[in-house]
């Protein structure tokens, strides 16, 4: 008689995906053997609904990759060579400590982390407690959002806005500096929805993105001329007066100021600046003061340039002069962070400074912070981060990095092209392997993520390796002792979340209005939408919202005649996935789009690999003549890992290390560049 196999039982899991994506979607991980062999959206979660983007439908596939780092491993050759020898964690727990006891002063130790995981307990807890308690640099966390995010603050009080979900009842959207498709795939949902029921949608970006495909207008604004647009905008709805006086007079501050700006922006004069037809804008205002209710949904996009702080200001004004913020499916979001109590002193500790005040380093200038050598940095411990790939001005990242007297520790999941230049690279837990408690910018949900699996071989998580490493230094405060668990708990303050509905469902809704804003109520100093911000003036900057220039405007050095913005690949999560392989097959190989006609002009066919260089160095790649770009404009598709650019370099080898006039961001998408054909292959595909 045969008998069958016994059939191994099949558990599931419940996850939250740990990707810097707004989606913050559910995970569901089914497990047989101890071996993750399913992964889907959560059908339960109302975010979710199920579905999961190509990236990380491929996470079984990025966890199970066979690079994959499984030990520690300590450098035996030059650095950046990629050379190491596997060592025991007591090895090099034991010498990372030491050398951390060695310092002349703990302001020299930076770390350097973003958002490889958005989660609490891996991202931000247990290692801000153990630099807090050692007193190291402060790094100031700027390289994707924060002159968004400041621009947001001091105009509506936070990082608030509209319920995503309420979109699919709007009947004007405008995708304003995002590719919702590519990187914010579950509200392109709603803005579905919306559209099946009449709404209109407007995609406001330099780049024909496959968003912009799908909406019933595309604006190709030149990069960095946002504000020009948003008060042309405003000038139209004054001289029309498509304005809700009573939401100005409750519920807004500094409006006459704002008014009398906004009247030296007719559409003829952003029509000019923005390169787009006056008609465009006319009819765009038009539209935006004569719909309600009408929404905005603006992403970080327009943000990475010198003024991206004052565009989005100037953007965040908007809803208020139409009241449009009366209507649930009425106003504006970049990000719903600042709606959640999370209780940061809990985790984060900052008590344990005692009284110090480490300088601040900012991350977006780590290549001049890294070649300083009056306040110098001798030790750099880098998590959920690969800035030798993402930081702009990539040979002084470099050349940085490259200092023999740095000593770096780089914990990750893969030998990153920073991981090639650590002394010590620690082998870190994928989110199937660890506990971990998100919160979300793109939706009001908190999500818990339990491990699903074993650690691959001696990985370990963030969290236990600054427990180890506090454990060797000799602090002794019991929360250096919380395990990942109890971190999760320590997250919100008691009674803030429903904590049992959250482990059973695997998320939890915060308790919100449905129109936050219709009565005013902003989290601002006044309580009102702030078109005037005290604040701001007070900083010696412009207290209005106002049209400031790229520092690199397109147009204006024949040197340099093109602007280069470089927007993420849909398959990649910054530079996440480049390695693996399936998504690596789609999106091919790093790519400069560019118009026929800059291409025509330059003798540059269709596969031709091109040389992109301006006077911060530069870039070799191949070129798609593309429908996707405007004249005067090219896309330099990020982010590539440099090691597989031809010259092992990318796109960051050209953009520069200026800051944006709000919130000390990067400017990644204020960049010029030439383009010329290169002896290479050519049209070889
Ligand atoms: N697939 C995928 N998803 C992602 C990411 C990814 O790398 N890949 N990255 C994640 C991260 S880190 C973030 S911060 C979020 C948000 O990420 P965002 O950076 O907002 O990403 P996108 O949605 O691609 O929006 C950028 C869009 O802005 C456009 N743009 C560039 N310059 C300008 C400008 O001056 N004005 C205007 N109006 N538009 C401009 C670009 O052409 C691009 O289409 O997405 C996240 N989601
Ligand atoms: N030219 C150009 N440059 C850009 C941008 C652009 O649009 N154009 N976008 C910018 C933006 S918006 C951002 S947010 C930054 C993003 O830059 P980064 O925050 O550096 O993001 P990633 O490149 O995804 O790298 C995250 C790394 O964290 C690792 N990681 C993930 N989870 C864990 C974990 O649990 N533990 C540890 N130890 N490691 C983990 C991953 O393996 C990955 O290598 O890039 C910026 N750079
Ligand atoms: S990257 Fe974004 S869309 Fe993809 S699974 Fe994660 S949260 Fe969802
Ligand atoms: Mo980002």
């Amino acid at each position: 008689m045969l008998t069958a196999p016994a059939t191994p039982e099949k558990t599931t899991v419940l996850g939250a995906c740990p990707h810097d994506c707004p989606d913050t979607c559910a995970l569901v991980t089914t497990v047989q053997d101890g071996i993750a062999v399913k992964l889907q959206g959560n059908p339960n979660h109302p975010h979710t609904a199920g579905v999961l983007c190509t990236k990380v439908s491929r996470y079984i596939e990025r966890t199970e990759h066979a690079e994959r780092l499984t030990t520690p491993l300590r450098r035996s050759g030059p650095k950046g060579s990629g050379q190491f020898t596997p060592v025991t964690w007591d090895v090099a727990l034991d010498a990372i400590a030491a050398r951390l006891k060695v310092v002349k002063h703990p302001e020299t130790i930076l770390p350097y982390s973003y958002a490889g995981t958005m989660g609490l307990v891996q991202g931000e807890s247990m290692d801000r407690r153990f630099f807090n308690k050692l007193g190291a640099s402060q790094l100031d966390r700027t390289i994707c959002s924060t002159a968004g995010a400041e621009a947001l603050s001091f105009t509506l009080g936070g990082k608030v806005g509209m319920r995503v979900e309420f979109f699919a009842e709007s009947k004007l959207i405008l995708i304003w500096g995002s590719n919702s498709i590519g990187s914010n795939l579950h509200f392109w949902r709603h803005a579905q929805a919306a559209r099946r029921n009449g709404a209109r949608l407007v995609c406001i970006d330099p780049r024909k993105t496959e968003t912009a495909d799908k909406c019933d207008e595309h604006i190709a604004l030149l990069p960095g001329t946002d504000a020009a647009l948003a008060l042309a905008l405003m000038h139209e709805l004054i001289v029309h007066d498509w304005l809700d006086h009573d939401y100005i007079d409750k519920h807004t501050l500094g409006w006459d100021r704002l008014r009398e700006r906004a009247l030296q922006w007719p559409p003829s004069r952003a029509a000019q600046v923005c390169g787009v037809p006056e008609a465009q804008i006319v009819a765009l205002a038009q539209a935006y003061g004569t719909t309600l209710p009408a929404a905005i949904r603006m992403n970080y996009g327009m943000q990475r340039v010198r003024g991206g702080g004052n565009a989005a200001r100037a953007i965040a004004c908007l809803p208020a002069l139409t009241g449009a913020w009366r209507h649930r499916a009425g106003g504006v979001l970049l990000s719903s962070s600042g709606l959640y109590p999370i209780d940061r002193a809990a985790l984060q500790r900052p008590d344990l400074l005692a009284g110090r005040t480490p300088r601040t380093i900012n991350m977006t200038t780590i290549g001049d912070a890294l070649n300083d050598t009056v306040r110098p940095v001798d030790v750099l411990i880098v998590y959920n981060s690969n800035p030798v790939a993402i930081a702009p001005d990539s040979s002084k990242v470099v050349a940085g990095f490259a200092r023999e007297d740095l000593f770096t520790v780089v914990m990750e999941q893969f030998q990153t092209d920073t991981a090639d230049y650590a002394d010590y690279v620690l082998p870190a837990t994928t989110q199937l392997e660890h506990w971990d408690i998100h919160t979300s910018y793109g939706h009001t949900d908190v999500l818990l993520n339990r491990p699903a699996i074993a650690p691959r071989g001696e990985a370990r998580s963030n969290a236990w390796v600054f427990r180890e490493l506090a454990r060797r230094m000799g602090f002794t405060e019991p929360c250096f002792s919380d395990d990942d668990e109890t971190i999760c708990r320590q997250a919100f303050a008691a009674g803030v979340i429903d904590f049992d509905e959250l482990e059973a469902q695997g998320f939890t809704t915060l308790r919100l209005p449905d129109a936050p804003y219709a009565e005013g109520n902003f989290p601002t100093p006044s309580g009102r939408c702030e078109f005037f911000s005290a604040r701001l003036a007070a900083m010696g900057q412009d207290g209005l919202p106002d049209h400031v220039p790229n520092y690199e405007p397109a147009g204006s050095s024949p040197d340099y005649p093109l602007a280069m913005i470089s927007p993420p690949a849909r398959n990649f999560l910054n530079s996440s996935f480049v390695n693996v392989r399936s998504l690596r097959a789609i999106e091919g190989e790093p790519l400069l789009e560019i118009h026929a006609d800059d291409a025509a002009a330059r003798g540059i066919d269709d596969g031709a690999i091109v040389r992109v260089f301006n006077a911060r160095g530069e870039y070799r790649c191949r070129a798609e003549v593309s429908r996707r770009a405007r004249a005067g404009v090219v896309h330099g598709l990020g982010i590539w890992w440099r090691k597989l650019g031809l010259d092992g370099t990318n796109v960051n080898q050209l953009t520069s290390q200026r800051l944006t006039d709000i919130g000390r961001g990067p400017t990644f998408y204020d960049c010029l560049v030439q383009v010329e054909r290169d002896g290479g292959p050519s049209a070889a595909s």
